[in-house]
């Protein structure tokens, strides 16, 4: 289980992801969790991070500002989480595990939800369409958090223009649209106000383009109070097209901190990190990838594998053959990375529990690049855990490492635990390394992170008992 946001300092044996700080929780067994609050304000949400079990295991978390202080917004007046999931026909823990057996593509999910309902574009009972009845004239906080497994979404009310006032459990300065993109790991807290015709208007919500994606469409119905017929059917948002990459750009850009924020200026770890869907040679070519290979994803051209015992524990234990500490600072080599012509076989990626270590303390800077390696480029939702970081500037195409920084935003970039780096091109973040512990990276596509689009960082200790991880509980999961 995880608490997906929550940073949980100095103790990362409560987070969760399953051979990375912990064993998994066999059938029948039991685990107490120390969930750890500290900076969150906001939505954040909790999932199962044991293979493909997070489609069902999941729901959110709220942290409400400390008793005397208020939003830095309106009180609303009621609120409302959204929580966007996939819904598939069959056993979802099945599905994963023969599509890593035969080396293809999983099924794509059968529906996207709305609070665990379809609506009413799909083939199924309408009457459980989800619904928030609201009264005009008053606002409401909608908390939403995409737990889908393979799509980022957008999301639209229709008529209504929607305020963003948070993500991932920060604030940030509020800003209008009259859409939202979200992704898999990301939350995004929004105002609506009810100021439009008593009536009963749709939200939807329906994918922005994968390589692979489910395209059906997810309702829920906001419906005013009041006397009033009501419409033969609610009105239907513009949601962006499916393709729609500027929209999403035009979205994310306007994030920025509530006020200034102290970003690191002098970096002592950089990171370049390639972003790439690969196959592997499977014997006889006898997988189903593309001719016969076995689909993989990589960092770095480092397609990790998930060790037999957990990183946490090989790295506290000082237990050796579990994972090496060579995860490289920059691709094996520097190519054209969002071309259009690079084959599948480009840059066969090397299996290997590979993790970086950092000193506590240190500042970081991580440039990830998307490539367009079996022209399978795509917007990838890249996640840390242990630490909320600022998405400093983003772009299109190759990282340019002269002209880029100039563009950096180091006055009020969001503060955010998931970023999605932009369709063939680049996103770069900063952080403090200031909470020691073994902390999981990857992208929140599932099938990406389930082809070894992962990593891990440790985070040494610092020098006093203040700035170590705190000691293992009395009770570890065995293995
Ligand atoms: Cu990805």
């Amino acid at each position: 289980m995880m608490w997906h946001g929550v940073k949980q300092p100095r103790n990362p044996w409560s987070d969760g992801p399953e051979y990375i700080t912990q064993c998994p929780i066999q059938p029948g067994a039991n685990f107490t969790y120390d969930i750890v609050f500290s900076t969150e304000e906001g939505t954040l949400w909790w999932h199962a991070h044991s293979d493909w079990s997070r489609a069902t295991v999941h729901g959110p978390i709220i942290v409400y500002p400390a008793n005397g202080t208020t939003y830095p917004f309106p009180q609303p007046d009621e609120e409302f989480p959204i929580t966007l999931a996939s819904w598939f026909k069959g056993d979802v823990m099945e599905l994963i595990e023969s599509a890593l057996q035969g080396g293809g593509e999983p099924n794509k999910s059968d529906a996207l939800t709305i609070n665990g309902q379809p609506g009413d574009l799909y083939n199924c009972s309408e009457e459980g369409t989800y619904k928030i009845m609201v009264d005009f004239g008053k606002t409401y906080l909608l908390r939403i958090i995409n737990s889908i497994m393979n799509e980022e979404m957008f999301f639209a009310v229709a008529q209504h223009i929607i305020t963003v006032v948070g993500v991932d459990g920060a604030y940030v300065k509020p800003f209008k649209s009259d859409y939202i993109m979200i992704t898999p790991g990301q939350t995004i807290d929004v105002l609506v106000t009810a100021n439009h015709t008593p009536s009963q208007y749709y939200m939807a919500a329906r994918a922005y383009a994968g390589v692979v994606y489910d395209n059906t469409t997810t309702t829920a119905i906001i419906q005013y109070n009041g006397n009033y017929t009501p419409p033969s059917t609610p009105s239907f948002p513009n949601l962006p097209n499916y393709t729609d990459t500027e929209a999403v750009m035009n979205f994310t850009s306007q994030m920025k901190s509530l006020s200034e924020v102290n970003v690191p200026k002098s970096i002592d770890v950089r990171l370049f990190i390639t972003i790439s869907v690969n196959t592997l040679p499977c014997a006889n070519n006898s997988c189903e990838g593309p001719n016969g290979s076995r689909l993989a994803a990589s960092l770095n051209n480092i397609s990790f594998v998930t060790p037999d015992i957990d990183v946490l524990q090989a790295y506290y234990r000082q237990i050796g053959g579990v994972y090496e500490t060579d995860f490289p600072d920059y691709p094996p080599m520097v190519f054209n990375y969002t071309a259009d012509d690079l084959s599948d076989d480009f840059l066969t990626p090397l299996p290997g529990t590979k993790v970086r270590v950092i000193d506590y303390n240190s500042t970081v800077e991580m440039v990830f690049q998307g490539t367009n390696v079996m022209q399978a480029a795509e917007n990838h939702p890249m996640h840390l855990h242990g630490y909320s970081f600022y998405l400093v500037g983003k772009g299109f195409g190759n990282f340019d490492n002269a002209s880029d920084p100039e563009g950096y935003n180091l006055v009020d970039p969001p503060e955010v635990n998931t970023v999605g780096v932009p369709k063939n091109g680049w996103a770069t973040i900063r952080f403090v390394a200031d909470n020691p512990g073994v902390w999981f990276m990857h992208c929140h596509l599932e099938r990406h992170s389930s082809w070894g689009m992962d990593t891990v960082i440790i985070v040494k200790n610092g020098s006093t008992n203040g700035t170590s991880m705190v000691p293992p509980p009395n009770k570890l999961n065995p293995c």
